[in-house]
């Protein structure tokens, strides 16, 4: 039977446009070298389409330089998609311009109002719940509007915390299948997975706790081989894109797509 959590007809990304160089990051690496993210970013697409996903790709919105992460902006669910509110100021903006995307693609579209914030990042959505991470982007308030905008529609929302330091929940896990999460041991040591598999990311290997399930494919940033052979040992197809530019931007596979299956 195929699962919503991971089973998917559509994605939406965004081009990284020359602004990218000023996105935001916790720790300055380097500024990201443009020609290369946008190698990644086409590489990103084509393994989304080998999987069978119809993609969007937007022009780049030069005045929201983190705009290539896309995932923040909203949270798209097969009944409707709801609009977040970026708990940054210079993403803000980018909330309700993917309003304007997704209202093309959805009857139902709602909109976190505030005054709390919540960025798509900290939002896991399993096959049973959606598990979100308070962090330095998402508050109580946040979480509390979302679980009110999705309680008709029958899903039950977790409040969880994102551990201290790291950007988003997301970050730190990913959903492999239905009932099997990879993270880091600093997220699932805190207790918040009980009830799933766990498989734990290589120490040493944490960036890429942040990788996507799409349809059959798990994809996954390039440069991680231990954790990788643990994954294809446990019988994943891992695909692997190149995410070093992106990664000096706190970005990950994750961010670089809302991934969705609207209504018929
Ligand atoms: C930011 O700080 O907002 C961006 N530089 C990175 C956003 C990554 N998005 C995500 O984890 N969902």
């Amino acid at each position: 039977m195929s699962k919503r959590s991971y089973t998917f007809t559509h994605a939406i990304t965004r081009k990284p446009g020359i602004s990218v160089t000023e996105g935001l990051r916790a720790i300055d690496t380097g500024t990201p070298s443009l020609d290369l993210f946008l190698q990644h970013h086409a590489d990103y697409v084509t393994a989304l389409k080998s999987t069978g996903a119809e993609v969007t790709v937007l022009e780049p919105l030069e005045e929201f330089p983190d705009s290539v992460f896309v995932e923040d902006a909203a949270l798209c669910l097969p009944e409707g998609a709801i609009a977040m509110r970026p708990g940054t100021p210079s993403r803000i903006g980018e909330a309700a311009v993917m309003t304007a995307v997704l209202k093309k693609l959805y009857n139902d579209v709602r909109v976190v109002e505030g005054p709390g914030f919540i960025d798509g990042g900290d939002i896991l959505t399993t096959e049973t719940e959606i598990l979100v991470g308070t962090s330095a982007r998402t508050d109580s308030a946040g979480i509390e509007e979302l679980r009110a905008l999705v309680a008709d529609w029958g899903y039950t929302v977790r409040e969880l915390e994102t551990p201290e330091g790291v950007l988003h929940f997301k970050t730190d896990c990913s959903l492999l299948d239905e009932n099997t999460i990879l993270s880091t041991k600093r997220l699932a040591d805190s207790g918040c997975f009980e009830g799933y598999n766990v498989i734990y990311v290589a120490e040493g290997e944490e960036p890429c706790a942040n990788s996507i399930r799409y349809n059959d494919l798990v994809i996954m940033p390039d440069g991680f081989p231990q954790t990788e052979a643990i994954l294809r040992e446990a019988g994943y197809d891992v695909q692997k894109v190149g995410n070093t530019e992106a990664g000096k931007l706190d970005g990950g596979m994750s961010c670089l797509s809302l991934r969705f299956s609207p209504p018929a």
